[in-house]
């Protein structure tokens, strides 16, 4: 694909060299950040087109998108669902049940793309309530992967014969698709190479973290803990984070533990900020789901619920400060 790309390029100049009166550009004739084929439109580094006055079963969206020169968007990094939750809201687009690509139909609980690919399981993508996380298979052949806007566009597992609306994406790579691709691994700690953390401090997504489980404490407390270790309560702002964050826990025995994040809003209620400064990012994929039955999004608590944990599932809930849970410090030096 580079080479293709490159090839372009080369040519693009060679028809400006060779004749002056030439109005194309590179701009014209590759994919540049403004660029996709007819009906798609730049979202992240993915050409998507959203059909929403379509309504099909996953197999005939499949075949819609086929037709289009696309697939069902594949969505395999937390960067590409938050680009495209993001996308939905800013251009109202939000109300609908979207199918997007994925199926467990030939192994159950095997989550694959049309291509192969393996459809990432867990948070931050998966609808997870306090005590429950999807795919749960619930009526025994749900095997099609939906983003349905009434669990706030987090992914669940339904019938695949259900009609929907659908989001295709174009399967020509974008310049910055093919750029990111390049950067293997994926996420902050490919940058700059590895970090090296002081003692009691691992290397989590390209942050020095501290799983303070050898004291449960108050909210304010946890703040003490962390500066007593020369850090601060964490503050997650990029969803790569919360990915790394979330994938360590599952690998190095945390899961069960409930953490403090150093998420706040009693200043003001509903203003969320980190003891940084920095906003709290609000809605999917950050914050998890309350009440199956009739679900809505955390936080949920008002005045008696002030400060930001993560346990369970590992998204953000809001709970009482006075609570007691382990302080998970980054390093600030
Ligand atoms: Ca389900
Ligand atoms: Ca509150
Ligand atoms: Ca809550």
């Amino acid at each position: 694909m580079l080479l293709y790309l490159l090839l372009i390029l080369t040519c693009s100049l060679f028809v400006g060299e060779a004749d002056g009166r030439v109005t194309w550009n590179r701009t014209n004739l590759t994919l540049g950040s403004q660029d996709c084929p007819g009906g798609y439109t730049l979202v992240g580094t993915k050409c998507l087109m959203f059909e929403i006055f379509a309504s099909e079963t996953h197999e005939e969206a499949r075949y819609f998108c086929h037709d289009a020169k696309g697939e069902l968007v594949a969505i395999t990094t937390a960067t590409d669902f938050k680009n495209l939750v993001d996308y939905i809201h800013a251009n109202g687009l939000f109300g609908r049940t979207f199918w997007v690509d994925g199926r467990d139909e030939e192994t159950e609980g095997v989550w694959l793309t049309a291509s192969g690919e393996v459809v990432p399981s867990g948070t931050p993508f998966w609808a997870a309530f306090e005590y429950h996380q999807q795919p749960d298979n619930a009526l025994g052949n749900e095997h099609c992967l939906s983003i349905p806007s009434d669990w706030f566009l987090y992914m669940n597992d339904v019938v695949c014969s259900n009609k929907k609306n659908f989001i295709c994406e174009a399967t020509v790579q974008t310049q910055e698709e093919a750029a990111s691709a390049a950067l293997v691994p994926f996420g902050p700690s490919a940058v700059g190479g590895r970090v090296t953390c002081p003692d009691l401090f691992v290397e989590v997504g390209g942050l020095c973290m501290a799983f303070v489980t050898w004291a449960e404490v108050t909210w304010e407390d946890a703040g003490q803990v962390c500066a007593g270790l020369s850090g601060d309560l964490l503050a997650i702002t990029d969803i790569e984070v919360l990915r790394a964050l979330y994938l360590f826990i599952q690998t190095n025995g945390l899961s069960g533990n409930t953490f403090w994040l150093g998420g706040s809003d009693q200043e003001s209620e509903g203003t969320w900020v980190y003891t940084t400064g920095e906003p709290v990012p609000m809605g999917t994929p950050f914050w998890g789901l309350t009440d199956m039955s009739a679900p809505s999004q955390e936080p949920n608590g008002e005045t008696s619920e002030n400060c930001l944990a993560i346990g369970n599932f590992y998204n953000f809930r809001d709970y009482s400060c006075g609570s007691v849970f382990y302080p998970l410090c980054v390093y600030t030096g």
